[in-house]
């Protein structure tokens, strides 16, 4: 697999609703798309880092300036043997799993084509239909949170995350709970609480709700698991979980029950098998998380989530939920019965819309190798 070109491109995409969590509201996208040409074949990948570093540490523009100037002279004219080869030539590069996973990714990609295999088979997955739920931002009253549960289980979702914060959790939650006694619940914090909330986090426990994702700070594992100890509700790491010694570390500390799994935040397909296969060793479940990806970082999401261990409802979910046009065709649709179909046709199995991607596009670089060149591969920059 020798790689012949990498382009880099921003889009700028308009959320058809603004998304509020407890770091902040989110109106626009910054989404970064690695196009690479391997052997003659093309692979996309996305980069998931958000425009501001509230979530994990990495931006759009911390991506560009690592892609850029770090990965890509290490990757540009180099003849793989699989796309995986790919992070062992990137280990020496800290951090930045999202600028990673994005190029990562499209390697995939194109190694999926070149082989006639759906990514999904690729990666060694083993279902043709996944089970989706959604993630719901905060809203301004427990009464529109309830409507806009209604609406998503009768669009057929089957289980609703809510995002809560202090001040926005229990009044909400509750409000839920009483109209909908049965369905699947759970919450997302995204950091907001600290250990000494532990009494106050203690009342969600009679909600029954099925985990509490990510409650204290976004690099603390080990309070994680003193929270464990004083609730009954199964904690779900997020931003904590960034390799598989994470996860292992986690587990048998007792930080989590349930861990999400994201591969911006892991650094790609070859970390998010691994980690995926540390929680199926240690019997603990994963579940597919979202970063309001346009429709390749979904695409991927959807084939990551065919391997055995997804066995909970992930926050992948229709492209017209996000999007007024996704830059793909066909457009992810999910079922009457809360599922997305997992498309058989090589790689990621949905077409790219070049001319929309163009439209979109608001910076551009790329490079090519000079495979032949005496002195090896070199770069060019537009
Ligand atoms: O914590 O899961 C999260 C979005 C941006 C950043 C972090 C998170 C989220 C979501 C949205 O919950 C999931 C989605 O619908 O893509
Ligand atoms: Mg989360």
């Amino acid at each position: 697999m020798t790689i012949e070109t990498i382009v880099l491109r921003e889009l700028r995409m308009c959320l058809k609703a603004p998304f509020e969590t407890s770091f902040g509201v989110t109106h626009n996208r910054r989404i970064l798309l690695v196009e690479v040409i391997v052997d003659g074949v093309t692979g996309w990948g996305e980069v998931t880092a958000t425009e501001s570093p509230s979530y994990n540490s990495e931006t759009t523009d911390t991506a560009w300036h690592i892609i850029s100037d770090f990965i890509v002279p290490r990757l540009i004219g180099q003849d793989l043997d699989s796309a995986s080869q790919s992070a062992s030539l990137l280990a020496t590069i800290r951090g930045h799993q999202m600028a990673k996973a994005g190029v990562e990714n499209a390697l995939w990609d194109a190694e999926a084509q070149l082989k006639g295999l759906s990514l999904a088979k690729l990666l060694g997955g083993t279902r043709n239909e996944i089970v989706c739920g959604v993630s719901l931002g905060l809203r301004d009253t427990p009464e529109a949170l309830v409507r806009r549960v209604e609406e998503e289980l009768c669009s057929g979702y089957q289980r609703i995350k809510v995002k809560i914060k202090p001040g926005k959790d229990l009044d909400c939650i509750s409000a839920v709970r009483r109209r909908f006694p049965d369905i699947v619940l759970s919450v997302d914090a995204n950091s907001a609480y600290e250990l000494k909330d532990a009494d106050h986090l203690n009342k969600l426990d009679e909600l029954n709700l099925l985990m509490m994702e990510q409650p204290l700070q976004w690099d603390d594992i080990y309070s994680h698991s003193e929270l464990q100890a004083k609730i009954n509700t199964a904690i779900c790491l997020d931003e904590c979980i960034n390799n598989a010694a994470h996860a292992l570390a986690a587990i048998e500390v007792g930080a989590c029950r349930i861990i999400n799994l994201k591969l911006g935040r892991v650094g790609g397909h070859t970390s998010a098998r691994q980690v995926h296969d540390v929680c199926q060793e240690q019997s603990i479940p994963v579940w597919c998380g979202g970063m309001l990806e346009s429709g390749i970082g979904r695409a991927h999401n959807i084939a990551m989530s065919t391997l055995p261990n997804f066995t909970l409802p992930g926050d992948v979910s229709a492209s017209q939920r996000y999007w007024a046009e996704d830059i793909i065709e066909p457009e992810v649709k999910v079922t009457s019965r809360g599922t997305i179909w997992v498309p058989e046709s090589p790689g990621l199995g949905y077409a790219v819309k070049r001319e929309l991607v163009n439209q979109l596009t608001v910076r551009t670089r790329d490079w090519r190798a000079r495979i032949h060149a005496l002195g090896g591969p070199f770069q060019r920059s537009s």
